[in-house]
């Protein structure tokens, strides 16, 4: 049988279409060879299946490169109501026919994992919580963006209320369909992260995530869950929907 040749180039190529930004595609190139990599990740290239490990280590390499470079204190743009995209495009991994409908009545926000407080939230109680409302920005790696309102409380506010150790890692999200996602605490705990009700004043539509959404300027669209049914913080990596099929986990924009 013929040994698997492997194409060193182009697993340099998909290793740095992982990374987010031209200037850390940039600094990369510079920074590493593919021996470099190897090096890096401590894991030899000789079939596929080890080029699939690597980038796999690569990702999480560049989820902690992101982490470090990521400023808490950094805001992203903010846009007038002037430049809100009308109509806000809709995307989820199914179509429109499939979008969750969830009845106020019983809807119930699950709390778990490391929180002092794991009571369950009904929406009458949610909408108590101090409300802001910020014009932003959603990026979708498919390649579109768009400039929308929401509005909804800091999360911060709401992981503070709940008594959320702060000092865990992650914040994991479970949703109505079958979507989940994570991020770091450091976002969660960013002055533009919002769990939000409203979409452009308006109770968030079906569409956008009734009865609410996490909206991250500072993230990519797939890291912003909509439908949210469950919320929990934990120090065990919680992965994604599309993070568990090869997206970068931590998705900074
Ligand atoms: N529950 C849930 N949340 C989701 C998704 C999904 O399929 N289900 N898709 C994500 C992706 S990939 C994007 S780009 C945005 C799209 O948000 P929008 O429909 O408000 O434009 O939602 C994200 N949150
Ligand atoms: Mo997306």
């Amino acid at each position: 049988m013929k040994k698997p040749t492997l194409d060193h180039s182009a697993i340099i190529q998909e290793a740095l279409k992982e990374l987010p930004s031209p200037a850390r595609r940039l600094f990369m190139q510079r920074a590493v060879t593919l021996g470099g990599l190897s090096l890096l990740s401590g894991c030899t290239v000789k079939d596929e299946a080890s080029a699939e490990r690597l980038l796999m280590k690569i990702s999480r390499f560049n989820d902690d490169v992101q982490a470090w470079l990521f400023d808490p204190n950094k805001l992203a743009p903010t846009y007038p109501e002037s430049m809100i995209t009308r109509p806000f495009p809709f995307n989820a991994y199914y179509g429109r026919d499939e979008i969750p409908e969830i009845e106020a009545d019983d809807y119930l926000l699950e709390i778990s994992g490391l929180v002092a407080d794991k009571h369950s939230w009904q929406l009458a109680e949610l909408y108590q919580l101090p409300q802001t409302s910020q014009v932003t920005r959603l990026i979708c790696v498919e390649g579109w963006s768009a400039i929308g309102k929401w509005g909804g409380v800091t999360f911060s506010t709401f992981l503070k209320r709940i008594g959320a150790d702060l000092s865990a890692k992650y914040v994991g999200f479970k949703c109505e369909d079958d979507y989940y996602t994570s991020i770091d605490m450091a976002t969660a705990l960013h002055p533009q992260t919002l769990l939000t009700f409203t979409y452009d004043g308006q109770t968030l539509p079906p569409e956008y995530g009734y009865p609410m959404r996490l909206r991250m300027p500072t993230k990519l669209g797939y890291k912003n869950p909509k439908y949210i049914s469950a919320i929990f913080v934990t120090n065990t990596y919680p992965g994604g929907y599309w993070e568990d099929q090869g997206y970068n986990w931590f998705g900074g924009s």
